[in-house]
């Protein structure tokens, strides 16, 4: 195998976000350094806090100036309406053509229409909050910032709050600090609506992560990867050790498994809030958002699908477990034997195996889920095969270190950073050691999976 070009195609697959810091070593600059982050209500690095909490909650939505804030002459605001056909298109083009793509130019993200009325449209979405920029003479999008409405739950305590994804500006236009009035502006677009807390993930170290988790991918079609032009056969092995050291069966194994339906939502969301209850950072679903979040676009064409979520149901009609996984895949560009490369996300899970436990760091509560979370994220990852995913990543956050291993998911070089902005909580842990291994023992206190 070409080691080189293995490494970089797993740094361009830990990149979930498009983000292209993410391939470079995490930088801390010194807080004085941070031009626009300094003058913004988050936690600088290594504060010592008494108590968690809000940062500054002296604002009210009258406070907030009514006007969008200036932006350089040649450019326009345009607020970006999701229902239409050609401006989701312009979304597209941007993100696809500079959102990321690794060194050669050979693979893209390939962001679709479903992708985004999945990402983008939650219930409680807004239209003002897809914020575009477009060059004033010809009309092009050259940079964009996303919020969407969540309720989160910090050790416990209810901050309605924003997510605040796809931020992305034209490589033309990068380093003329155009980010920084992407984000006052959805900032004051937020506030305008009483809402004053949100949770961002980077891989840029910006003040201060709350916490951060590491990348781990699970190569699903080993060979499909070589013919991409990604993989070589290794020192000392050949292609079929490899091909046979990543085979999966071909049926899953879990009895009772099966995809969720809409019968399933209550009993399914229950199950998710009491295992979701033993994590730190938490997006709280109601019923509607739980529907849409794990159903959404279930009537769309099988080979366009977005959300996969299965239960599982035992003897008694109870179901026991549940977990999802999402499907954003690459393009592949100029090479003749495939065009898309497919890739799954794992997103949330929930099981009862340790529940009934008292101590779920006990020996057997552990032992336990393990071979229960094992044995389902084993089925997530065929199913992912099935539905003609080649990789599968997740990260070290809620209780996956406990598979990650035994289910062969390599490591990555990528760490996602999570923020919280206007708000101040001590660290969470988030799956690592100190020496960024998976930490099997602590585990994650991260509930919150993001896009
Ligand atoms: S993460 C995904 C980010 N997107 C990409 O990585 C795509 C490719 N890259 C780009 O498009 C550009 O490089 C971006 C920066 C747009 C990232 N988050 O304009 P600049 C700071 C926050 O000259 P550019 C996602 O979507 C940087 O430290 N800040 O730089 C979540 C510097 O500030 P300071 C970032 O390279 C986004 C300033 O920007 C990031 O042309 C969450 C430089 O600006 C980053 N990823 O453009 C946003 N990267 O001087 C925050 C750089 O202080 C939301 N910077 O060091 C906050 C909550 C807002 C809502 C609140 C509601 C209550």
């Amino acid at each position: 195998m070409d080691q080189k070009k293995l490494e970089d195609l797993l740094k361009l697959l830990q990149v979930n976000q498009g983000d292209l810091s993410k391939l470079t070593e995490q930088q801390r600059k010194d807080m004085k350094d941070y031009k626009f982050w300094k003058t913004q209500p988050v936690q600088k690095f290594d504060e010592t806090i008494d108590n968690e909490g809000p940062i500054d909650s002296s604002k009210k939505p009258e406070d907030v100036r009514d006007e969008p804030y200036p932006m350089l002459s040649e450019f326009e605001w345009s607020t970006i309406d999701i229902n239409d056909v050609q401006e989701m298109e312009d979304v597209f083009v941007l993100l696809n053509e500079n959102y990321v793509e690794d060194k050669d130019a050979t693979f893209r993200f390939n962001y679709t229409k479903e992708f985004f009325q999945w990402a983008l449209k939650p219930p409680g979405w807004r239209h003002d909050w897809n914020v575009g920029v477009r060059v004033k003479a010809t009309g092009k999008l050259v940079a964009f910032i996303s919020a969407i409405p969540i309720h989160l739950t910090v050790r416990g305590k209810d901050v309605a709050s924003v997510e605040i994804n796809f931020l992305c500006v034209h490589k033309q236009l990068r380093s003329k600090r155009m980010a920084p009035v992407l984000i006052k502006e959805i900032t004051r677009r937020v506030n305008k609506q009483n809402i004053w807390q949100a949770l961002y993930t980077a891989g840029v170290v910006l003040p201060s992560p709350v916490s951060t988790c590491r990348y781990a991918h699970r190569p699903i079609n080993w060979t499909k990867l070589q013919e991409v032009g990604f993989s070589d056969v290794p020192m000392g092995k050949t292609a079929a050790e490899m091909v046979a050291l990543y085979t999966l069966p071909k049926e899953t194994k879990t009895q009772g498994l099966r995809p969720m339906e809409l019968k399933d939502i209550d009993e399914t969301l229950a199950l998710f809030e009491k295992y979701e209850s033993r994590f730190e950072l938490v997006q709280a679903f109601n019923k509607e958002e739980f529907t849409h979040w794990f159903l959404g676009g279930d009537d769309i064409p099988a080979d366009k699908k977005v959300i996969f979520t299965y239960v599982v149901e035992n003897d008694e009609g109870k179901i026991t477990d549940f977990f999802s996984f999402y499907s954003l895949p690459f393009s592949v560009l100029e090479n003749a034997a495939h065009s898309e490369l497919g890739i799954g996300y794992l997103f949330y899970y929930a099981s009862d195996a340790d529940l009934k436990f008292e101590d779920r760091f006990s020996e057997d509560a552990t032992k336990t889920l393990k071979t229960r979370l094992t044995s389902l994220i084993s089925d997530a990852v065929i199913l992912a095969k099935q539905a003609n995913m080649d990789v599968f990543n997740a990260l070290t956050s809620q209780d996956n270190t406990l598979f990650l291993d035994d289910l062969k998911f390599g490591p990555g070089d990528g760490f996602l950073n999570f923020y919280l902005f206007n708000y101040k909580a001590f660290p969470i842990s988030g799956g690592i050691k100190e020496d960024k291994s998976y930490d099997t023992e602590k585990r994650s206190n991260v509930g919150v999976v993001m896009l």
